[in-house]
């Protein structure tokens, strides 16, 4: 980290993630839990915690509650830094009655935050994604460019490229940006592969003059979303300043060659659903075990999993699959699955390509397969989910076409 440097983060968490329905149907999508302990937010707010940042606001709007209580409960700096913090900031209504616009809108009502910090760089990044990355070194690289903005960026298929900011280089200065469109429909693939597209992360680093004139210059346009992806970032990079940083060529601790330049936007259950799929296998794709770069999150006052036979002494079975703390299972068969704290499942229940959050029971021989149960769901014995696609249907549970079975929070399910 450039020591003489004053950097200060900003997480945008105001996204509502209307396609993670019915999991955002209470909470904003960085708090949807992850990998059975974790929220989406605990990603982005590790990687610049690990990165060397001691300050650190999240903005927030829809359906705020349970992320500022998880923010507020896990992220509260200790270790005696002076002036560190991770505060979430809710939509503050400081230029009027109104709500953040767009993501762009969010950093201008906030720009006090930045004017009392008065940091040298200001780190912005999303709050919805799965990955481990180290800021330093694209701070570093932002610095050394003599860009204005730099953008994060990776390798995508094409068939993605109109979900993502698309970006071009040119040969002869590949570190800086020659066109950027957001979330084009007719995307060209990249001359070396037309498969592919070099796809924004929806992370940047500003030099805090030159941001805030741009978030400024944007407020005042009236044909603006504002937008980082879709007005500011084309605005750098119309003016000549924005730099491009591959995360390729970012070397995170300990990371492995499997788990180097991970990222997943798990924007949609599908892409929620394989990212889960990424951590359960011997060799997972995405290594939770690196100490040298550990992904905090909430330290659950809980006891430890258990794994018992049931009360007739027969044996469950649990192969390539993460349980919380506080699990009991017993008796049951466990199968490329995630199961997040306090999960209780019963004799001769099966869980199979399935994930569960908190607090959710599956009793006496009830089946679940391809499913992902919300928080506080009870599948009573002998009821099955992810096994009838028409009756999830008819029970008003959401089926993706790649069947995918999602019952929202609390709901019973019933044989
Ligand atoms: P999207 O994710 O579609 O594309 P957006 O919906 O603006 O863009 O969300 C970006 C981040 O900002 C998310 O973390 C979201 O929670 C947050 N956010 C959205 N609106 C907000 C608001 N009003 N207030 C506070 N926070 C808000 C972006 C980029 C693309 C890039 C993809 C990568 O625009 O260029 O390719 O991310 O996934």
């Amino acid at each position: 980290m450039e020591s003489k440097k004053k950097i200060f983060g900003i997480v945008l968490a105001g996204g509502e993630g209307k396609r993670l329905m019915p999991l955002t149907e209470d909470r904003a999508k960085p708090a949807v839990p992850f990998g059975g302990h974790y929220r989406l937010i605990d990603f982005a707010l590790s990687n610049l915690i690990n990165s060397g940042l001691t300050q650190i606001v999240v903005l927030t709007q829809y359906k705020s509650h349970s992320l500022d209580r998880h923010v507020s409960q896990t992220w509260h700096v200790t270790g005696g830094l002076f002036n560190s913090y991770i505060a979430s900031v809710p939509a503050q209504q400081r230029l009027g009655k109104r709500w953040f616009s767009g993501s762009a809108d969010a950093i201008l009502q906030s720009l006090n935050l930045i004017h009392d910090e008065k940091p040298d760089i200001v780190v912005v990044v999303g709050a919805d994604h799965v990955y481990r990355m180290d800021f330093s070194q694209m701070i570093a690289a932002h610095i050394a460019s003599g860009a204005q903005a730099t953008v994060a960026a990776i390798r995508q298929p094409i068939g993605l490229a109109d979900q993502f900011g698309v970006i071009e280089v040119d040969a002869a200065s590949p570190d800086r940006i020659k066109d950027f469109r957001e979330k084009p429909k007719d995307a060209v693939g990249l001359a070396d592969n037309p498969e592919e597209v070099f796809a924004s992360m929806g992370n940047y680093v500003f030099n805090t003059d030159a941001l805030i004139e741009a978030v400024l210059r944007d407020g005042e346009k009236t044909d603006s979303s504002h937008d980082m992806g879709g007005d500011i970032i084309p605005d750098f990079v119309s003016r000549g300043e924005a730099g491009v940083y591959d995360l390729k060529l970012n070397d995170v601790p300990g990371s492995t060659a499997r788990d180097r330049d991970y990222w997943r936007d798990v924007g949609t259950i599908d892409s929620f659903f394989e990212a889960h799929q990424d951590l359960i296998s011997a060799l997972p794709v995405f290594n939770l075990y690196n100490q040298q770069w550990p992904i905090f999150s909430q330290q659950l006052n809980s006891p430890p999993a258990k794994f018992v036979r049931d009360s007739r002494g027969a044996l469950g079975t649990m192969i390539d699959s993460i349980v919380s703390l506080g699990s009991v299972i017993s008796g049951a068969h466990i199968e490329r699955s995630v199961l997040g704290p306090w999960a209780a499942v019963d004799s001769g229940a099966e869980v199979v390509d399935s994930i569960v959050f908190e607090r959710v029971q599956i009793k006496p021989g009830a089946i679940v397969r391809r499913a992902i149960l919300d928080k506080e769901v009870i599948v009573e014995a002998g009821a099955s989910v992810g096994v009838d696609r028409d009756r999830d249907l008819a029970r008003g549970f959401s089926v993706t076409d790649s069947g995918i079975t999602v019952v929202g929070k609390g709901v019973h399910v019933h044989p």
